[in-house]
């Protein structure tokens, strides 16, 4: 029997989906969410001049399309949520109106700003009151980007909202600021849980533009009249989740109650653990590690890893020149050529910026002095290989970090669907992969709605949900020695 329908936006950097979720009660009184993914759409960056843009009023469009298909196959969500990527966002004039399209994060506007402002502040003073990893592209950056390009938006700029809390938005009219997306803008303390107002006024971002952070399982309020009575449909509620993408896949984790560790992978790879308060030592801030805000007030202590996107501009680039294989293709041939014969240190800032990949790559062999990949299934091995090592990296520095030692590592996203990368990891980490579920970032969503309607207590029932009703697949390790090996060559690239 169908208890409660939600309905989940899940935006990503490439697409974006629209998930309808129920919750499903047994006659034995078990519980269990179906998932269904209604409408898939892509979601295309635009260049325009020198700047990169989100085409966020297509987004829009394919949401309110979404939702109306929802109803037109007979589903009768009663609140919605949306997630997506970090640190972007838009800006409102006097009278609510979006002030031009939101800047892309890989918009190259925010070059040398982070050794910028860290001459001026010193590293240490931003990670205690920001709690960020230096990310070129955190919502700092691109604020004060604006403020000395002298940008008549920010001047004209009332209210900024984060790109999920735009969206919402745009369809209800609503403005709110939801706290795991508020962590990532690195203006945000992660101990007071308060705007930095200081830093602001000292970098001449205007304060004023910032709203109170809410919580995730927050009530939000209805759609508007006006988009109601353009798609035909009754109004559906929107709730506060965990909008950022990353703290929505955390929260669906199939994991107990004792410290876990996982891999959040799709275009990023974020490898962290949960912690109740945010690490804020010099260490912390050394080894290149956030604390990003979640669902339950829990902060995650995370690497941001460039990932996926390494591959998918690859193939991106061979889809181009003809040369067709699907993500699954690249796999298997990739685990037909020699392992570990070129590696690269995926976050080697080359790779961050769109285009060339295959070139970056080759170039990066070649400058190492490793033998320069030649064919796509060496250059995807080459990447995957190398990922694999650098989660293990991610994973030690954690344990040094939390003094924990983890068992094994959850894995959950797209990225999962590639199953070689699923086992290279086991390899790598020299311990057991969970992997799944895939739609986690969208599940996640899901259960801080049911945080909201009372059907979930907490984070803990929250994940026991997820548990019962997904599949895990492990993934046991093995060439232990071969890894260990290859780890000590890696290590001397980074
Ligand atoms: C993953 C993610 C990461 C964030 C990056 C850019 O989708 O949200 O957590 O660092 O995108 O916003």
């Amino acid at each position: 029997m169908v208890q409660t329908t939600v309905l989940a936006f899940d935006l990503g950097a490439s697409s974006g989906r629209a998930l309808i979720g129920r919750l499903m009660q047994t006659e034995g009184g078990e519980r269990k969410l179906e998932v269904e993914e209604i409408h898939r759409f892509p979601n295309v960056a635009v260049q325009v001049g020198r700047h990169l843009h989100w085409d966020i009023l297509r987004l829009l469009q394919e949401m309110k399309h979404a939702l109306r298909k929802a109803f037109q196959a007979g589903y009768q969500p009663i609140t919605f949520g949306v997630d997506t990527w970090g640190v972007d966002f838009g800006l409102l004039d006097a009278n609510g109106e979006l002030l031009g399209n939101p800047y892309h994060y890989r918009d190259p506007q925010t070059e040398g700003l982070i050794e910028e402002v860290s001459g001026r502040f010193g590293k240490e003073e931003l990670f205690r009151q920001g709690g960020l990893q230096f990310m070129p592209f955190n919502t700092v950056y691109q604020l004060y980007a604006m403020k000395k390009a002298a940008s008549p938006k920010l001047e004209a700029a009332k209210t900024l909202l984060l790109t999920p809390d735009l969206l919402v938005y745009l369809l209800t009219g609503q403005r709110v600021c939801e706290f795991s997306m508020a962590t990532t803008t690195q203006l945000l303390h992660p101990e007071s849980r308060q705007w930095n107002s200081d830093l602001m006024k000292q970098l001449g971002i205007p304060g004023e533009m910032f709203l109170n952070p809410i919580y995730p399982g927050t009530r939000i309020g209805p759609l508007s009249e006006e988009v109601c009575e353009e798609l035909g449909i009754p109004s559906v509620e929107a709730v506060a989740v965990a909008t950022h993408d990353t703290e929505s896949a955390v929260a669906a984790i199939p994991a107990k109650a004792e410290p876990f560790a996982y891999l959040v992978c799709g275009t990023w790879s974020l490898v962290g653990t949960e912690l109740d308060q945010p690490l804020l030592s010099e260490e912390a801030m050394a080894l290149e590690f956030s604390n990003e805000g979640g669902v339950g007030g829990k902060y995650q202590l995370l690497k941001n890893i460039m990932g996926l996107w390494i591959l998918q501009e690859c193939k991106r680039e061979w889809d181009e020149q003809g040369n067709v294989y699907s993500f699954a293709e690249l796999a298997v041939m990739a685990e037909q050529e020699e392992a570990f014969r070129s590696l690269i240190n995926p976050d080697d800032l080359r790779f961050f910026g769109p285009s060339n990949m295959t070139e970056k790559v080759r170039g990066y062999c070649r400058e190492t002095g490793q033998p320069v990949p030649m064919t796509e299934s060496a250059v995807a091995r080459c990447i995957m290989d190398s990922l694999a090592l650098k989660y293990r990296n991610a994973l030690e520095q954690i344990e040094k970090l939390t003094g924990e030692r983890y068992s094994g590592m959850h894995m959950v996203g797209g990225g999962i669907q590639n199953q070689l990368l699923c086992r290279l990891t086991a390899n790598a980490i020299g311990r057991p992969v969970w992997a799944g579920p895939v739609e986690a970032s969208a599940i996640g969503n899901m259960l801080a709605q049911f945080m909201a309607l009372g059907e979930c207590a907490d984070l803990e029932e929250a994940r026991q949900l997820s548990a019962a009703s997904f599949p895990v697949e492990v993934y046991e390790p093995s060439e232990l020695e071969v890894w260990n090996e290859t780890y000590e060559r890696f290590k001397q690239l980074l």
